[in-house]
């Protein structure tokens, strides 16, 4: 079982996650019972980067951290993604709760059904015990606060796509409307309504959060840092956690995240060898897509690749020795990626000839 316990009982660790513009910082803001993050205006994004902040609310100190939007086109996907992982490092060890945050008066597209899937490989399956959805903006249903949550079920119950089932069944049916337009008091009420909900599937989960072997890796990486702050500020360690939490989102101290995902794939390059034999090398090309980060200009992308990688990890050197350095750096967004195909087709042949 890849989940922690509970050491500080009395601490719950909420991430936010959601497409951009769902409601997620309004929802944190809800939750914590003031403006605690910056709310997007129009269609602008809100949050860039990742944000924790924390209350003590009905005798629980809640720690909630916001991430920035998924499926945003104006920023690329592995960016996002890391920052995604990076709320993970924030709400270390690990989040009790993960709030998948939709919206009652939107579509649910094809784009969020697949940033869930691509989150749902990103934590593993374990992910779903710990999963809940709020559908923000259900006062774009009813004007009426009492029938809020039976709205919600109707609405689910009568015109929910197959894909929004998915999430339904993956949380066990855990779902909660908000609106979070509503007066002060009335929002207050929903914010303690949500987090007895929230502390109800903590119960239920039998005070562990979710952990997997990034949150481990990263834990190892983020203990010492609180020890060294404990010492240093001769702080409790509440104190300690939270400081290093903010020197974490300010970025005062580098969570190479990059470097975890790297470990993970070299890892399964490892079973890949011992699954198939180390001659599986010799029929292996390594492809890096996204190339278009690093340069601009096609002609160049092969040897800008080439030089990128005179300085990869170490983990990453073995692989492409192993595989006698034959990579191949492709944009999958391009508009020329006919040329591209062919091009590494033609590798492939040359790789036939030689094996
Ligand atoms: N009517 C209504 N509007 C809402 C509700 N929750 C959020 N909004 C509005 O939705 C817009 C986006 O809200 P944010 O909280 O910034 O959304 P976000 O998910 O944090 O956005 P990003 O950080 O850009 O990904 C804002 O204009 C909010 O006022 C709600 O419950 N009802
Ligand atoms: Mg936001």
């Amino acid at each position: 079982m890849s989940t922690g316990t509970l050491d500080d009982k009395d601490e719950c660790r909420v991430v936010l996650l959601g497409k951009t513009g769902a409601g997620k910082s309004s929802l944190g803001n809800t939750l914590l019972g003031r403006e605690a993050f910056k709310v997007g205006l129009g269609l602008s994004s809100g949050t860039e980067k990742c944000q924790f902040a924390d209350t003590l609310i009905e005798g629980v100190n809640l720690a909630v951290v916001d991430t920035p939007g998924l499926c945003d086109t104006h920023r690329p996907e592995q960016e996002v993604l890391r920052e995604v992982a990076k709320s993970v490092a924030v709400a270390e060890p690990g989040p009790h709760v993960i709030l998948m945050v939709l919206r009652c008066d939107g579509r649910f597209t094809a784009e969020e059904y697949t940033a869930y899937i691509t989150l749902k490989a990103m934590f593993g399956d374990d992910f779903c015990k710990f999963l809940f959805l709020v559908f923000v903006g259900i006062d774009q249903v009813t004007g009426n606060p009492d029938e809020r949550q039976s709205a919600l079920e109707s609405m689910i119950h009568e015109k929910s796509p197959p894909t929004l089932q998915e999430l339904i069944f993956d949380s066990s049916g855990r779902y909660f409307a908000v609106d979070n337009k509503a007066q002060p008091v009335d929002r207050r009420q929903q914010g303690k309504d949500l987090l007895s909900r929230i502390q109800k599937l903590i119960q239920r989960n039998g005070d562990r959060y979710f952990s997997n072997k990034l949150c481990e890796d990263i834990g190892r990486d983020v203990e010492p840092m609180i020890q060294r702050r404990m010492q240093q500020d001769n702080a409790t360690r509440a104190d300690a956690t939270r400081a290093v939490r903010q020197d974490i989102v300010k970025e005062k101290v580098v969570l190479d995240i990059l470097k975890y995902w790297a470990k993970e794939e070299y890892e399964a390059f490892c079973t890949l060898k011992t699954f198939f034999g180390p001659s599986v090398c010799d029929f292996s090309i390594v492809i890096f897509v996204g190339i278009d980060q690093i340069t601009s200009k096609p002609d160049e992308r092969q040897a800008v690749l080439k030089e990128m990688l005179k300085k990869a990890p170490e983990t990453l050197q073995e692989i492409l020795s192993d595989c006698s350095h034959r990579c191949f750096g492709v944009d999958n967004r391009a508009e020329y990626r006919k040329s591209q195909a062919e091009e590494l087709r033609g590798m492939i042949k040359v790789s036939e000839l030689l094996f």
